[in-house]
Formats: structure tokens, sequence, C-alpha cells
């Protein structure tokens, strides 16, 4: 307040002081020393608690442009305040109890968001879809704790006794439950650091002519020589919905060429590190002009579900024999392969609500109600192997004290989540990663 008072003048002849909270005021910015108007605008001062921090706030908005922000952010230094280091209003918010550590990890989210969905998900577990469900399981833990620790007070006495088939079935529920939300991790993962996808296949076949049509740019040079793409090109791309690295590769080939030897390899390990790969097949060639034999047995047996196989160049005359398929691509059945134009854009729709679908599961193509990201995935697989001890030591019939211990380490991983037992550390590499002082 003092700070603004000696640098905002307002037009209603209010001394800054005397301001009404939450009233936004038009007036000047003046340099106190020579009493020179820096830029007009406007202020509010924001009393706590209703703020975002729940502190006293005072906010100045100037005009846009990089000079009059400057000026008037250097006149605030030297006025007393001080650059708000990453993340700091957040942590101030949750310090103060104002929002708990996911909404905290939200507020990120929604800083990096790229997408509508990365945007949806983060208002979910802004506004507390996630923190609800993490209290949820609190209570349902606290409770079992309570009841286990009832039969250590008092092991021969029946008042509400509740016998170890009892706990057990109730751990298992919890265990479901925490499962459910692991479940969510990949998509957390996609919807936050995006999907990287590998478009691969021999040359000449359309692959950079796909990622063109998929970003709607030039992005990658295109000609009718094999061989043009040398090196990977990337490009973040939303893809219904979905932040989508998509990596485009030089063609595989036998060479001898160093360069293009290179970039083969670079294909490759792009390869390895794509959640999905998209093998492009030209449909006016025949199969053993473009060999992918390469593909075959590349990738491991758990990762087939992540292949798509794409012919392309369907404007043309088909040359290349659907039957082919079948037995080439792992059994993949010639309704799993997607036909296209990058040429026309045909068939780009199909491809589109394919790739949503290995997102977010066959038939389901909206995203989850809270979809947790690694720390939470820590968290809680920590909580539910000691859940799993915990079941186990009912199996044994152990006394209720060891019981409730690994009940005690499950709270605790669980109330880490949301920032109940979570120590500085933690804190500051959360909000260390914010890049900018909100
Ligand atoms: N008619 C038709 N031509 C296409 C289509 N897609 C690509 N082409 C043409 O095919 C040729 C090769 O396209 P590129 O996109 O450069 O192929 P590539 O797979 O990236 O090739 P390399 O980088 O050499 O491995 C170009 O002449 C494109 O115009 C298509 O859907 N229809
Ligand atoms: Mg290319």
């Amino acid at each position: 307040m003092g700070i603004l008072s000696k640098i905002f003048t307002s037009f209603a002849a209010v001394v800054a002081d005397q301001l009404q909270s939450h009233r936004l005021y038009y007036g000047k910015v003046v340099n106190p020393e020579t009493g020179v108007q820096v830029d007009e605008a406007l202020a509010v001062i924001m009393r706590a608690p209703r703020t975002y921090t729940r502190e006293d706030v005072a906010e100045i908005n100037c005009h846009g442009g990089p000079a009059a922000v400057k000026k008037t952010l250097e006149l605030s230094l030297r006025a007393g305040a001080r650059l708000a280091e990453p993340g700091e209003f957040t942590k101030r918010a949750f310090l103060n109890g104002r929002i708990d550590l996911t909404q905290a990890e939200a507020v990120m989210d929604m800083i990096s968001a790229s997408t509508e969905l990365g945007r949806e998900a983060a208002v979910k577990q802004l506004s507390g879809g996630l923190r609800d469900k993490i209290e949820a399981l609190r209570a349902a833990l606290t409770e079992l704790l309570a009841l286990t620790e009832l039969s250590i007070d008092f092991p021969e006495e029946d008042v509400d006794y509740i016998p170890a088939e009892g706990l057990k079935e109730r751990g298992g529920y919890i265990r479901e439950r925490i499962g459910k939300l692991l479940s969510t991790f990949e998509e957390g993962r996609i919807l936050r650091e995006g999907l990287r996808l590998a478009i691969v296949g021999a040359p000449n076949v359309g692959k950079s002519s796909l990622l063109n049509a998929l970003s709607g740019s030039e992005r990658a040079i295109v000609t009718e020589i094999p061989g043009t793409t040398r090196d990977t090109v990337e490009e973040t791309i939303n893809i219904g919905g979905v932040p989508v690295r998509v990596i485009d590769t030089a063609g595989i080939r036998k060479s001898e060429c160093p360069v293009e030897k290179e970039g083969i390899r670079r294909s490759k390990a792009a390869m390895d590190e794509a959640d999905i790969i998209i093998l492009v097949l030209d449909g006016s060639r025949k199969m053993e002009e473009q060999d992918p034999s390469f593909f075959s047995g590349e990738k491991k047996e758990a990762k087939k579900s992540r292949i798509v196989v794409i012919i392309n160049k369907i404007d043309l005359p088909q040359k290349l024999s659907p039957e082919v398929f079948g037995a080439t691509f792992f059994q993949k059945g010639r309704d799993d392969v997607v036909r296209v134009s990058a040429k026309t854009g045909e068939g780009l729709e199909t491809l589109t609500f394919r790739i949503r679908e290995m997102v977010f599961g066959p038939g389901r193509d909206h995203a989850s109600e809270a979809a947790i990201n690694l720390r939470h995935k820590m968290a809680l697989e920590e909580a539910d192997a000691a859940l799993a001890r915990f079941l186990e030591g009912c199996g044994r019939n152990l006394s209720p004290e060891f019981l409730a211990l690994e009940l005690r380490e499950a709270l605790g991983a669980v109330g880490g989540i949301v920032g109940r037992t979570a120590p500085e550390d933690i804190l500051n590499l959360i909000f260390s990663r914010f890049c900018i002082g909100k």
C-alpha cells in the first residue's frame, strides 16, 4: 500500500492509503522524484483475506508495451518493492491455507497448458477435483486406522470390534481406489508434457507431407526425391486437443552415405522414444518398393498397441495390396490401417480420432476427472505398497500394532499429495518449477 501511494495518483482524488478494497481506480503512475507522469494506469488494492495469497495485494495495470511496464516496475522497485521469486504468490497462497498442493501444481499446469484439453484438466485440478479424491482416501484410511487401533485398545471386548476379514475388505477397497487414480498417470503425463509421436517409413512415402498436413504449415521440406529428410524435424501440434510433439524422420533404407546413415540412426532412436509410432506406407507403390522389414521386430511386444499403420497417397491409383498387411504387420487386421492422403487431407480426421483413442482409451475421448502427475504417482505407489503389507499382515493375523504402522505410512504418503505432510525441499522443488512470479 505504501509503495502504491508513492507512485500512483488516483484521478478520483483519493489518497492511495484510503482506496477502497477491490475497487479499480483510474489514475497515473508518476515518478515520485520528479513528479513526471510515466503512464496512465488502473490500480486496485485488495485487502486480506479475499485475495489470491490471503495477504494484502496491490496491483497496477499499466499499458502493455515493454517500456511502460519496465518503467513502472523500476519505480515500484525503487519505492521498496522486490521481484517475486518463481511461484512465490502461489506458494504464499498454499502456506496461508487457501489452496492445497495439488491446486498449486494446477496453477503451473494452467500456465503451461498448450491445448484445450490440457487447460480443462488443469481447471478440474485447480477447482479441487484431485484434492477431493485424495481427501476422501485420507478419510477412508483414517477410519481404517481407527478401527485397527480399536482392536489394540480393546482386544477382548467386542465394542464395534471388526474382525480381520472386515479390515481386509476395507483395505482392499481403498487399494482399488488408489489403483484407479494410478491408472490416470499416463493420461496426465500426456496432457502436461505432450505425446511423442514419431512418423517413420521408407523414403518418399510422404512422412514430411503428413507432418505438414497435420500442422497446417510447411514445416518440413517435401520433394519428390527419396531421402529428402536427413535429420529429425520436430513440431508441437494440437491434435484433437492433445498436445503432440510430432517427429518427422529420415526415410529408412540401406544406405552407404554417412549423412543418410546418421539420419536413419536418429529415425530409429526417435522410434524408441516415441509414445506412438506412425508407420507410413505409400499406397501407390508395391510393398517390395518400400521394404518396411526394418520395422518388424523393432518394437517390443508390449508396445505394439502403440503403432498406427497408415497408407498414404490414396488419391493416386493404388498398387499396395491390402492383403499383404495382415501377415506383415503384427497380424493387425485391415480395419486397423488408416488410409489417408497427405495431399488432399482425406482420412486425417480418422487419424486424429485414433490418436485421441490411444490417449484416453477405446470409446472414450474425454479427459478423466482427475489425472495425476509423477509426484502423485510416487506417493500413491508408496501408499499402495503399505496397504499391500497391511493386507498381508491381516492374512497372517499380525498384531494390530504392526498393522497400524503400515496404515500410518499409507496416510503419510497420501497426505503428502495435498501438502499436509510435505517437507520443505519438496515444496521448494514444486514452486521453483514456475518460471514466473505467479
Ligand atoms: N499424390 C500424392 N502425393 C503425395 C502425398 N503425400 C506425399 N506426396 C508426394 O510424395 C513425395 C514425397 O513426399 P515427402 O513428404 O517428401 O516424403 P518423405 O516420406 O518425407 O520422404 P523422405 O524425407 O525422402 O524420406 C512428394 O513429391 C510429395 O508431394 C499424397 O498423399 N498424395
Ligand atoms: Mg521427409
